[in-house]
């Protein structure tokens, strides 16, 4: 990951701490300025999708709304430009659920590790009951959720050796996304987990302050981690989603029209982001080996090494999140899947 100058670091944060909203929906002339943050760099299924929003908001109603897609966390990471997003200085986010669930301790559910069997199961959640009930908590909190797009599932990867079982983690620094559960899940795995925001985590890999993290496949080739990470274990154990989020405010000062608008092109632009995020989740495999990477698939017995060592976790934050709300994921990723 190139390293921006700080000028420019300090201009983009200037830029998005302006205040916004001065003509949303009353001026009809001027296309409202939409700016959307990303973790992630622009090769990434999320940022594609976040420009795509735009061309479809274009094509349906032109004129109407101007997109400024940012990457690589220029507006603030998830945490902050996710503030950025509630108090209005910045218009959109699209973010990972996990580090939000501070905002919405609902959320946790997502993280519970093998929760989602398959991608289908995933979409079937979030696009069902489930998915718009957390979407509506977060209404309390100035936010509107546009869509769910995929992050997908979460590998393993690492400098110094091959990981088979719980047994090879022990004494690996894994940064973690800045969740509990994540947290709470590698401690029982036997790692050593570190939370840290996204964008720290390339140079932390690279003077070997952390010895791991862990992504979906997408993210582990476009951010090129396998210039500073010899092994990928292919653990998919957690699923998260990266939903795209609005101003609440600004979102409630447009029409009924406008609203709907809004909310079709982001259903539609996240069919797109699914659909190129599992193309890519398949064929950057290869990709990663062509790269020098040891990719690893384990057996179903290993994976349960796995499962059962995180099980606890589960019993840790049934309370927290509610016995129900997990059975109701539970049994709609089961019928969908
Ligand atoms: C990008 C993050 C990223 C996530 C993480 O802003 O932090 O590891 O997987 O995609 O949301």
């Amino acid at each position: 990951m190139k390293k921006r100058g700080v000028l420019a670091m300090g201009l983009a944060m200037a830029l998005a701490m302006m205040p916004v909203f001065s003509g949303s929906a009353a001026a009809a002339d001027k296309p409202v300025l939409l700016k959307i943050s990303n973790g992630v760099n622009e090769k990434h299924p999320s940022y594609l999708a976040s420009v795509k929003f735009g061309e479809i908001l274009n094509e349906k109603k032109p004129g109407a709304f101007e997109v400024q897609v940012y990457a690589n966390a220029q507006l603030g990471d998830d945490v902050r430009a996710t503030e950025s997003t509630q108090m209005g200085s910045l218009e959109m986010v699209c973010t990972s659920a996990s580090p939000l669930v501070g905002l919405v301790p609902d959320f946790m559910v997502l993280d519970l590790p093998f929760i989602f069997p398959s991608e289908k199961a995933a979409d079937a959640v979030l696009d069902g009951e489930v998915g718009k009930e957390l979407a509506a908590k977060l209404e309390g909190k100035g936010l509107k959720l546009l869509a769910y797009y995929e992050n997908g599932f979460r590998q393993l990867t690492n400098s110094a050796r091959e990981v088979t079982s719980p047994a090879d983690l022990k004494g690996l620094k894994i940064r973690t996304m800045e969740n509990p559960i994540h947290l709470a899940a590698w401690k029982a795995l036997g790692a050593n987990p570190t939370p840290m925001p996204f964008s720290e985590v390339f140079t932390a890999m690279q003077q070997k302050t952390i010895d791991g993290q862990e992504n979906p496949i997408p993210t582990i080739y476009l951010q090129k981690f396998y210039e500073v990470q010899g092994y990928t274990s292919l653990t998919g154990h957690v699923y998260g989603p990266h939903i795209l989020l609005m101003n609440k405010k600004l979102f409630d000062s447009f029409s009924p029209e406008d609203q709907q608008l809004l909310l079709d092109a982001a259903y539609e632009s996240a069919l797109y982001q699914r659909q190129v995020n599992r193309q890519m989740n398949s064929d950057y495999v290869a990709e990663l080996r062509k790269n020098g990477m040891t990719v690893t698939e384990l057996t179903p017995e290993q994976i349960k090494a796995f499962q059962d060592a995180v099980q606890p976790v589960y019993d840790e934050f049934a309370d927290k999140i509610g016995k129900d709300l997990i059975q109701k994921v539970q049994a709609a990723a089961a019928a969908a899947n």
